[in-house]
Formats: C-alpha cells, structure tokens, sequence
C-alpha cells in the first residue's frame, strides 16, 4: 500500500515537471519551422596536396609574375579561368597604384566566392605577384630572381586547391577567396611599411558586400619543416581566430607545424584587411624564430633560391587540410 502512494506522489511530481506525455508531439516529431535541431555537420573534405603541389608548379612556370609583366598577365588570366572553372563566381578587382620607386603598377586583385547570397562568410587570402627584386642581404647573386615559389605561389596552390574542393562540396557558409595583387612591390629594410600590400589596401577599402566576418591569409606554406609562429599582428586583432586555428591544428596532427610561440609584428595583407577593414584576420606564415641575416623569414626569402626545390606536399597539406576543416568546422558551429 505504501509503495502504490509512493508511485502516485512520484507521478504527481512528473506531471507538475511537465515530463510526462500531455499530447504534444515530443521534440523529434515536430515540423522543420518550429524545432532548432542543429544541421548535420557535412564531412570535411580530403585535401589533396598532390594538386595544390600542381598549382604552385603551373604558377613557377609561367616565370616571376612580377606586376606589368606579361607572365603576371598570363598569370591572372590562368587563375580566372581555374576559379571559374571550379565553380566560383568570379570577379577582377582592377586598380593602379604608384610604388614607392615611382613605377605605376596596374595590377589586379581576384576575388572569387562561393554561396554569394550567404551572409555569414569567411575570407580566405594570399599574394599571387612575386617581389620584382631579390634584395635579400643573404642573396650574393646581383643576377638572381625571385620566382616565388613559397613567396606567393604556394599560398595561392593551397587556395586553388580549396577552391576546388568547395566546387565539389559546398559548405553551409559563404567563402570568398581573395588573390591579393601588388603585396612584394614594397621598399625593403625598415622603408614606408605603405609601400607594400598595395592590392591588400585597395581590397580594404573596396570590401563587396556582405563582408566576411573574419579571414585567413596564407604566405609561404610551402617549405619543407615550415614553422607557423603566431605572429605579432594577428595575435593583436585577432587573437579568437589563432585561439581556434592552432587548437584545431593541433587536434589533427599538424602541431609541428603550428606552433605555440610568439613572433613579432609584421606588415603583410592581412595588417591592412585588419586596421581598414576591421576584419579580424590572421596570417599563417613561416616564422621559424631562429634565422639568420636579419629577417624573421627563411633563408630562401626574397632569393633565387625561392623555387620549386623549396616545396614540400606536406606542408601544402598542413596548410590546406587546416584552412577546409575550419571552414567546415565554422559552418557547423563546432569550431
Ligand atoms: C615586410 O617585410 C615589411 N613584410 C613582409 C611581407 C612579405 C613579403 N611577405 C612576403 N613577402
Ligand atoms: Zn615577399
């Protein structure tokens, strides 16, 4: 008897909790409209390093693709056409700019994007023209170019190489790929840090609607052993985004790759998309923290040693494979 009272109590409770069945279909059975089930996360897709190696290869081949030059030309054409054919909506974002030698560079920024109608999106950028001089004090040859191999190309392979794979998988967030022109025109030791990322300046100040709200830059991952520092700039304006980058990256694998160490300040594409733009953005960029000659790059920068020989597949991939799982990551809110 006294255990029969002690279930109707328990079931008084239950009714007055509201647990128990009142005719109201359970969560699961009601209409789309109504229930907020999160979206099934879409599979994040495989990055194939083999193509992006591709990518950066066709770039070193049509030569230095130094602004007003026709491989610069024939560059830009190519890109156009590889975007579009991967399934982006394309447009060229032409401007001039005078470089700090006096030069009148007419030079062209690349903006290709997926799921324009979207406006919850995420910039994805780097460099596409190479430094027209090779003024590093470690280069000995007066002779030498640069043919960019890491510097430019290699943030562009990666970036095509993710374009195609958004042509085949769209994710439920919008991207828009940036190919920034006129970055390595700048005036080298100490000189107007406005010189350089000319393209990155006018993006800024010509973002198309609707603005991503935060943004990757990829430059020189490309390098066998490449070590990405968390440098000084994106730490300042934006420190959720490295927070998140390099914990996702350590949670695949790549923690020899992205390291927890600090580098210092510097003036690339993404200093400008954060101070005019105002969109956080960071920069994936090999700092290795222990170089010599007095740059905080590799040795290989701003040399003639800057060529295919420098490129390893799997740094591409680390570079790559991080940049699709965040966007998809993003899209499904697990980032
Ligand atoms: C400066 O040396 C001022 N900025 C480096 C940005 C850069 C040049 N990245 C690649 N090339
Ligand atoms: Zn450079």
């Amino acid at each position: 008897m006294k255990s029969h009272l002690f279930a109707f109590l328990c079931f008084l409770t239950l009714v007055a909790m509201g647990c128990v069945n009142d005719g109201t279909p359970p969560i699961e059975d009601m209409p789309e409209e109504v229930a907020t089930e999160p979206k099934p996360a879409r599979p994040i897709p495989k990055f194939d390093r083999d193509s992006a190696y591709a990518y950066v290869e066709q770039q070193v081949n049509f030569g230095p693709r130094v602004v007003n030059s026709d491989a610069h030309k024939q560059t830009r054409e190519w890109l156009v056409e590889k975007l579009e054919s991967f399934g982006a909506e394309v447009r060229e974002q032409n401007f001039e700019a005078e470089a700090y030698d006096g030069t009148t560079l007419s030079a062209t920024n690349i903006i290709a994007r997926y799921a324009p109608e979207l406006q919850d999106r995420i910039l994805l950028t780097a460099h596409w023209d190479t430094r027209p001089f090779a003024d590093s004090p470690l280069e000995d040859d007066e002779n030498a170019v640069v043919n960019g191999a890491d510097d430019g190309a290699s943030g562009v392979g990666v970036l095509l190489e993710v374009a195609r794979q958004l042509g085949e998988n769209t994710p439920d967030i919008g991207v828009d790929i940036v190919l920034l022109d006129a970055e390595d025109y700048g005036q080298s030791g100490g000189g107007s840090r406005t010189s350089w990322a000319l393209g990155a300046q006018y993006y800024a100040k010509n973002v198309p609607e609707p603005k991503p709200r935060f943004g990757i830059l990829l430059d020189m991952v490309g390098a066998r052993d490449a070590k990405f520092g968390v440098e000084g700039n994106s730490e300042r304006y934006a420190p959720q985004v490295v927070r998140k980058v390099w914990r996702l990256a350590n949670s695949m694998g790549y923690g020899d790759y992205y390291i927890n160490e600090r580098r210092g300040a510097i003036v690339d594409d993404h200093f400008f998309i954060n101070s005019i733009a105002n969109i956080p953005t960071i920069d994936i960029i090999n700092m290795p923290g222990n170089t010599t000659g007095g740059s905080q790059f590799v040795e290989h920068w701003h040399t003639g040693d800057d060529n295919i020989d420098i490129i390893d597949k799997r740094t591409l991939r680390a570079a790559g494979q991080v940049v699709l799982a965040t966007i998809f990551r993003e899209a499904a809110g697990t980032l």
